[in-house]
C-alpha cells in the first residue's frame, strides 16, 4: 500500500525524530543559561570598574569569568556649553553627558556606589535598565548632596541598557543630562571590532531660542510640550564634529553603542553614506543586517556595526532632519585612507538630458561647461546668477542672503565671502564643512558641493558679490575652470 512505510522511510523518520529531539535538547541546554542560570553563577574575584566619558568605552570583558565589580559613580552639577556662547547647567553622572559608560558581563555582581558631590544642590538617584529590582535601583539609591548610597545587583540579561536619574521631577533630571549607558556583555564577550564608540542623543529645553547667548535655564513648559531647542549627540552641539569627530581607517570595523536619553524624542539614527552591516535591535539579542536607519526609543539603545570601505566624512544624524541641521543632532565619523574606486567612484560624468529624444551628450565633470558659450556681459551674468540663486542657494542662505542664525551663514555683507573669492568658489565646487567665522559669528555646519557648471558657478557668485552690500567682484567661467582643475582643498574634505 502506498501509505505503508518501507524500511528506508522508517529509518528516515527515526532520523528526523532523533534530530528534532536533539534540537529540543540542545535548545533546552541553551535555555539553561537564562536569568536563573546567571543568578546562580559563581563570581570569581573583585575589581573596580573602569568608567569612561563619551565617546569612549572601557576595555571589552573578553572571556573573563563573572566577578564582583565595584562601580564608583559621582554625580556633579556643573556648567557647560551647549553651543558657542550658550551656557547650560548640566546635571551629570560622572561629569559628562551622557554619563560614564559602565561595562560588565552577564552574571557579574555589581556593587554600586552612588555619590552626590557636596557642592550639588539637588538629591538624585539612579535607575539602571539592566537591573532586575524595584525602580532599577532608584528606590535604594536616593542620595542627598554630600552623601553616598550603596546597593548591589546581579546582571541577569546581556544587552545594552540606559541608566538615568529618576528623582522627581524625573523629566527635569533627565532633560538636564542625567542618563548614560551600561553594557552587559554576553559570556565570552561581544565579537572584537577595530573601533568602539559611545554616542547618546538627548533633547534640551531652554528659556531662550536656539543660540540665544548667556546662561540658559531649563524650560519646563517647552519640555512638557515636547518642543526642544536643542537635539544633540553627547550633550552639546558639535560634540562630535571638527576636532572631536569620531575617527577610523578605511577597512576597519566600527561599533557604536548608541543610546537615547530623551527625555521626549525618539531617534531615527542614520549614518549618511554608510549602511549598518549589523544592528542589535534595541540593544538586545536580535540582530538585523543591512540597515539604513535604526530607531532608538527614548530610554533605549542599539548597537550598530559597520565596516568603513571608503575614506571620507560620514555624517551621523537623527534623520528627523531638521533636528540634525537646525538643532544640533549631527556628528561626524572621519575615515582616513586611500580611495576605493571600486566601491565609490565620485562623479565620473554628467549627461545632458534631452527629453524630446535628442541624442545624449556626455561631458566629463572636470570640464564643467556644457556647451561653447558667447562671453556674457556682467549684467547678463548677474541676471542668470540671480535666477540660479533662487533655485539653489536660496533654500539655505535665504532670499536676501541673510542666512539663518547658527545654521547657515549670511552672504550679505559677509566678511568671509568678501575676503577671498577663490575660497568662495571652492566652497561651491567642493562643499564646505568645519568651523568658520562669518561676521564675528561661528558656524559649524555642512554645505554640500553644488553640482554646477563653471559658467553657472561664475554667474551665481558674481550675482552674490554684486548684491546686498558685497564688494562687486566679478568671477569669470575661466577662473572657475582653473580652480576646478586644482586638487580639492584638504580641509573641505566632505564626501561629494
Ligand atoms: C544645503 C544648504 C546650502 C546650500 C544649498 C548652499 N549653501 Fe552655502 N553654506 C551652507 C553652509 C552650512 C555653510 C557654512 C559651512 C560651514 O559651517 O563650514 C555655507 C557657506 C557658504 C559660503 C561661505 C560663508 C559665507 O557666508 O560667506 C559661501 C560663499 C556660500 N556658502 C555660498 C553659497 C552659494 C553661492 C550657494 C548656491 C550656489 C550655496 N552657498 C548653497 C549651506 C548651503
Ligand atoms: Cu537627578
Amino acid at each position: 500500500m502506498r501509505t505503508q512505510f518501507n524500511f528506508t522511510q522508517k529509518s528516515k523518520l527515526v532520523a528526523v525524530v532523533f534530530l528534532l529531539a536533539f534540537g529540543v535538547f540542545s535548545c533546552a541546554k541553551k535555555d539553561d543559561k537564562d536569568a536563573k542560570y546567571y543568578e546562580n553563577i559563581k563570581v570569581e574575584g573583585q575589581q573596580t570598574a573602569e568608567l569612561t566619558a563619551p565617546p569612549f568605552v572601557p576595555k571589552p570583558v573578553g572571556d573573563r569569568a563573572a566577578m564582583k565589580l565595584v562601580v564608583n559613580m559621582e554625580i556633579k552639577e556643573q556648567e557647560g556649553e551647549m553651543v558657542d556662547g550658550v551656557k547650560y547647567t548640566y546635571w551629570t553622572f560622572g561629569g559628562s553627558v551622557p554619563g560614564s559608560f559602565i561595562r560588565t558581563r552577564v552574571g557579574d555582581e555589581v556593587e554600586f556606589h552612588l555619590k552626590n558631590h557636596p557642592d550639588n544642590k539637588m538629591p538624585h538617584n539612579i535607575d539602571l535598565h539592566a537591573v532586575t529590582g524595584p525602580g532599577g535601583g532608584a528606590t535604594s539609591s536616593l542620595v542627598a548632596p554630600g552623601h553616598e548610597k550603596v546597593f548591589n545587583f546581579k546582571t541577569l540579561n546581556p544587552g545594552l541598557y540606559v541608566y538615568h536619574c529618576a528623582t522627581a521631577p524625573v523629566g527635569m533630571h533627565i532633560a538636564n543630562g542625567m542618563y548614560g549607558l551600561i553594557l552587559v556583555e554576553p559570556e565570552g564577550g561581544l565579537p572584537p571590532v577595530d573601533k568602539e564608540y559611545y554616542v547618546m542623543q538627548g533633547d534640551f529645553y531652554t528659556k531662550g531660542a536656539y543660540g540665544e547667548p548667556g546662561n540658559q535655564p531649563f524650560d519646563m513648559n517647552k519640555a512638557i510640550k515636547e518642543q526642544p531647542d536643542y537635539v544633540v549627540f553627547n550633550g552639546s552641539v558639535g560634540a562630535l564634529t571638527g576636532d572631536k569627530s569620531l575617527t577610523a581607517k578605511r577597512g576597519e570595523t566600527v561599533r557604536i553603542y548608541m543610546g537615547n536619553g530623551g527625555p521626549n524624542l525618539v531617534s531615527s539614527f542614520h549614518a549618511i553614506g554608510e549602511i549598518f552591516d549589523k544592528v542589535h535591535i534595541e540593544g538586545g539579542d536580535l540582530i538585523n543586517t543591512n540597515v539604513q536607519t535604526t530607531l532608538i526609543p527614548a530610554g533605549g539603545a542599539a548597537i550598530v556595526e559597520f565596516k568603513v570601505d571608503v575614506p571620507g566624512t560620514f555624517i551621523l544624524v537623527d534623520h528627523s532632519i531638521f533636528r540634525a541641521f537646525n538643532k544640533g543632532a549631527l556628528g561626524m565619523l572621519k575615515v582616513e585612507g586611500d580611495d576605493n574606486k571600486k566601491v565609490y567612484s565620485g562623479t565620473i560624468q554628467e549627461g545632458i538630458y534631452l527629453p524630446e529624444g535628442g541624442t545624449i551628450q556626455n561631458m566629463p565633470k572636470v570640464n564643467g561647461t556644457s556647451k561653447p558659450t558667447v562671453a556674457k556681459t556682467v549684467a547678463q551674468q548677474i541676471s542668470s546668477g540671480k535666477e540660479l540663486y533662487g533655485r539653489t542657494c536660496f533654500a539655505c542662505h535665504q532670499g536676501e542672503g541673510q542666512g539663518v542664525p547658527n545654521a547657515f551663514p549670511p552672504l550679505a555683507k559677509s566678511d568671509y565671502l568678501n575676503a577671498d573669492a577663490d575660497r568662495a568658489v571652492n566652497a561651491i565646487l567642493h562643499g564646505l564643512s568645519g568651523e568658520i567665522t562669518v561676521n564675528g559669528k561661528k558656524y559649524n555646519n555642512v554645505m554640500t558641493s553644488q553640482n554646477l557648471t563653471d559658467e553657472e558657478v561664475a554667474d551665481v557668485i558674481t550675482y552674490v558679490y554684486n548684491s546686498w552690500g558685497n564688494n562687486k567682484t566679478v568671477v569669470s567661467p575661466a577662473k572657475v575652470k582653473a580652480l576646478r582643475a586644482k586638487p580639492t582643498p584638504k580641509v573641505k574634505d566632505i564626501h561629494e
